[in-house]
């Protein structure tokens, strides 16, 4: 089985469907964040299943109280979404009410380098809660390898790890996935080459030889 996430990070809903269909054969699942759902409307969730098969992670980054994160969780839910990503840093009650109406991904420490600035420094708090409530995953930096390490050793077992920064950002998927990855994130390395197909391949072969 595929341990790369296509992140499709473009607004076209054509393009997008495009991108999706030719990459497939070398996904785990495909990541949706706001750029396509803006630009395309929430039913490229749906679409995107149907053309790809495929698990669909919303990558929301849910932030507010319970009762907002629910009326959101569940529409996107609803259009199909199989993940839901959500920030841990707003408290356990806000994160309880996506994991309530389905699979929930927590953030525990981002890629960019302003992540040293607030998310690092909790990120110790946030490994303790999603231990807590057992997510299916949390979200954890491919540009600093040694943070995945450090993640790993603290984290649950059975809480997969989700590791976004690879290509453009910096970082390396075989790296990552050395590190204790059980997924690997790409975007602009992927749907921005002029062979996105042969892109996602050559992940895909990266990734396996190493797992
Ligand atoms: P790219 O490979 O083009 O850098 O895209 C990475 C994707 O992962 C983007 O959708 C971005 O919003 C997301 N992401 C990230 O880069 N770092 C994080 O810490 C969390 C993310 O969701």
């Amino acid at each position: 089985e595929s341990r790369l996430i296509l992140a499709l990070d473009v607004y076209d809903r054509e393009r997008a469907l495009e991108i999706a269909e030719c990459t497939a054969d070398y996904l785990w699942a495909i990541k949706v964040n706001w750029p396509l759902i803006i630009g395309s409307g929430l039913k490229i969730i749906t679409e995107l299943k149907q053309v790809t098969g495929l698990p669909i992670i919303a990558d929301l980054k849910l932030a507010d109280i319970p009762n907002t994160n629910r009326l959101i969780a569940s529409k996107v839910f609803e259009a199909g979404a199989d993940y839901i990503i959500a920030h841990g840093f707003v408290g356990r009650d806000s994160v309880e009410a996506v994991m309530e109406l389905g699979k929930t991904i927590i953030v525990v420490e981002m890629s960019h380098p302003g992540a040293k600035e607030f998310i690092q420094p909790v990120t110790d708090k946030l490994i303790e809660l999603a231990n807590e409530l057992e997510p299916f995953g949390v979200i954890a930096p491919a540009t600093r390898p040694e943070r995945v390490s450090y993640i790993r050793s603290r984290l649950e077992r059975g809480i997969r790890i989700l590791t976004p920064g690879v290509g453009a950002q910096g970082g390396k998927a075989s790296d990552a996935i050395k590190a204790g990855a059980d997924y690997v994130i790409v975007g602009r390395s992927i749907y921005g080459s002029n062979n996105p197909r042969e892109a996602a391949r050559r992940l895909y072969e990266e990734i396996l030889e190493v797992v």
